[in-house]
């Protein structure tokens, strides 16, 4: 099986800005644990980082020829986009939304996201361990 990681917007800038908040992990090291718990898990993890809404539709329909299942962290577009959800609805993979922080501990307007209801589930809270828990979930959901 194979699956599909997607990084939103800024997701780049993990390790270097706002330690405080998204901790010291970089972005190359999540998905250096994501290559390592693939093999664990005998899956194939493909991870790729966007900062555009429109390159993340087309990576989400993309995904849909070759994926078993969808992991995906859209950032802050997950609290504005109606593409992204109408996207991850239309391809219909099996998706995982994750987030690092705990949202709803922050902000009120992180507390509303477009793409859960869409989703299999939402994982948030435990930094890398966030994705670790949603590659697990993908690959018992995927096909
Ligand atoms: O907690 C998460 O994973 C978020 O998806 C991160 C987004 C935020 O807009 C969501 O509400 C929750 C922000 C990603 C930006 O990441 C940065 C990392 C380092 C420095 C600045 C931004």
């Amino acid at each position: 099986m194979k699956i599909m990681v997607l990084h939103g917007p800024n997701l780049n800038l993990l390790g270097t800005r706002e330690p405080e908040v998204y901790g010291s992990t970089t972005l190359a090291d999540i998905d250096a644990m994501l290559q390592e718990e693939g093999k664990r898990l005998g899956v194939e993890v493909r991870a790729l980082q966007l900062n555009s809404e429109g390159a993340l539709v087309t990576a989400i329909q993309e995904a849909a020829a070759w994926a078993g299942a969808l992991i995906i962290n859209p950032a802050a577009y997950t609290h504005t986009s109606v593409a992204l959800r109408d996207a991850i609805a239309a391809v219909a993979l099996p998706t995982i939304e994750v987030h690092l922080s705990n949202v709803f501990a922050r902000e009120e307007f992180r507390h509303h996201s477009y793409i859960t209801p869409v989703a299999a589930g939402l994982i948030c809270g435990f930094g890398i361990d966030s994705y670790r828990l949603a590659l697990i979930a993908a690959t018992r959901m995927g096909t």
